[in-house]
């Protein structure tokens, strides 16, 4: 069954940077309504579990101290087709790669320093949201 939830994470190069602001305006002009939401900080051990189906990856070491490393912003966002729209508003992975005008092309510096991230499907949009959020939370 299709979901209408995503969720995302702006992350600590952004929050540092201080776009919060310019990417919650992005959020709201792509059309998603803001479920729950919280500036937060991830210990290393929340990191390294929210980002567990990476842990062979070369990369997983640096993604867990960068995401560890500052505030984040957490969100669970509401729109149809959120999943895949939310996808298509942030870019790809790599900004170098992003379409113009996507969250990335605009706000990231690196593959690894990417500005947001964004749920792959509606099943990890519910788990990953499950982790940062009581239901009592959600709005
Ligand atoms: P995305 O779904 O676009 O966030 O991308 P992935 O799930 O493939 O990767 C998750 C995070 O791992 C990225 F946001 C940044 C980091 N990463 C790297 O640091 N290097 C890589 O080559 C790929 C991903």
């Amino acid at each position: 069954m299709a979901s209408n939830r995503t969720f995302t994470m702006i992350k600590p190069d952004a929050v540092k940077a201080g776009h919060t602001g310019a990417i919650l305006s992005k959020i709201n002009e792509g059309g998603f309504r803001i479920v729950a939401m919280k500036k937060t900080k991830l210990s290393a051990e929340k990191a390294g579990e929210f980002y567990a189906v990476h842990k062979e990856r070369p990369f997983y070491q640096e993604l867990v101290d960068f995401m560890s490393s500052g505030p984040i912003v957490a969100a669970i966002l509401e729109k149809d087709n959120a999943v895949e729209d939310f996808r298509t508003l942030i870019g790809a992975t790599n900004p170098a790669e992003a379409a113009p005008g996507t969250i990335r092309a605009l706000y990231a510096t690196s593959i690894g320093e990417n500005a947001v991230h964004g749920a792959d499907s509606n099943e990890n949009a519910a788990i990953e949201g499950n982790f940062h959020f009581a239901s009592t939370e959600m709005f």
